[in-house]
């Protein structure tokens, strides 16, 4: 296990992670980016200036722009992912690269979906048990992204429901939704245990809206976030860096 435990300390710093999210080119297409932040070069940028914890990739991503920041930055390598285009069924998040592969590419953790109450959650709760295993085997950190789906996929039980399924799976930490205060987040974090829960940035928001999104989830006892719309989307992610950073990490 000590090939975990050191890919782990480069994710964390003062029991603390902030995470810059890049897998929305997968998930929610090019309209995410405006026409600088297009060029992954330029997110990639803003993780490694703002001094991230770490950045979450697919594997393109990684063989075409991520050799100059290796070292720089960790690296979590998303291994599933789903696209935004309606079909006809309900989508399911199949996994698309190998933990072999999170290896090879060397990957500090593995990142994976899993959309509770769907269809398709026993297919993907199946995959990766398998994934699990294998990231056992390589010693690779894992961070869950525990989503519910339907209507209310915030809501405080369905989050803290989707939080425990990721403990109980194996997950070093959970990515979760915001449930909407600190009172209900912390019931969240209560059903992980020892499970360390991220919370997402979410759609755009204004800056004193995420602010307070990010203070809540905090002092409700997380171990930090992983964000990607409220920091390249923002005029001057530099800026809003420091202040997510000033709230996590306390200094
Ligand atoms: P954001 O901070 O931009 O919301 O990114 C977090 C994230 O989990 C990404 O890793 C992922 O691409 C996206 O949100 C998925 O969002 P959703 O499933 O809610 O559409």
């Amino acid at each position: 296990m000590i090939g975990k435990e050191i890919r782990l300390n480069r994710l964390i710093r003062n029991n603390k992670s902030l995470f810059l999210a890049m897998d929305q080119g997968i998930e929610h297409g090019p309209n995410d980016f405006n026409d600088k932040t297009i060029n992954p070069g330029m997110i990639l940028g803003i993780a490694e200036k703002g001094r991230y914890n770490g950045i979450i990739l697919h594997k393109g991503i990684v063989l075409n722009y991520f050799e100059r920041y290796a070292g720089k930055i960790p690296l979590i390598l998303k291994l599933n992912g789903k696209t935004n285009i309606p079909h006809i069924d309900v989508g399911i998040s199949e996994q698309l690269t190998s933990v072999k592969d999170a290896v090879r590419l060397g990957a500090d953790a593995i990142g994976y979906t899993i959309y509770t109450g769907t269809i398709g959650e026993n297919l993907m709760l199946k995959q990766f048990g398998k994934v699990e295993e294998e990231a056992r085997d390589y010693g690779m950190p894992i961070i869950l992204w525990m989503y519910p789906r339907g209507r209310d996929r915030f809501n405080a039980e369905k989050v803290a429901y989707a939080a425990r399924i990721g403990m109980e799976l194996g997950a070093d930490m959970v990515k979760v939704y915001y449930t909407g205060s600190m009172q209900t987040f912390k019931r969240v974090v209560l059903a992980a245990q020892k499970t360390r829960v991220l919370c997402a940035g979410g759609e755009k928001k204004t800056e004193k809206e995420f602010l307070k999104m990010v203070r809540n989830v905090m002092n409700a006892g997380a171990a930090g976030l992983a964000v990607g719309r409220n920091v390249w989307q923002h005029n001057e992610p530099l800026k809003i860096t420091k202040k997510i950073k000033h709230i996590v990490f306390k200094k």
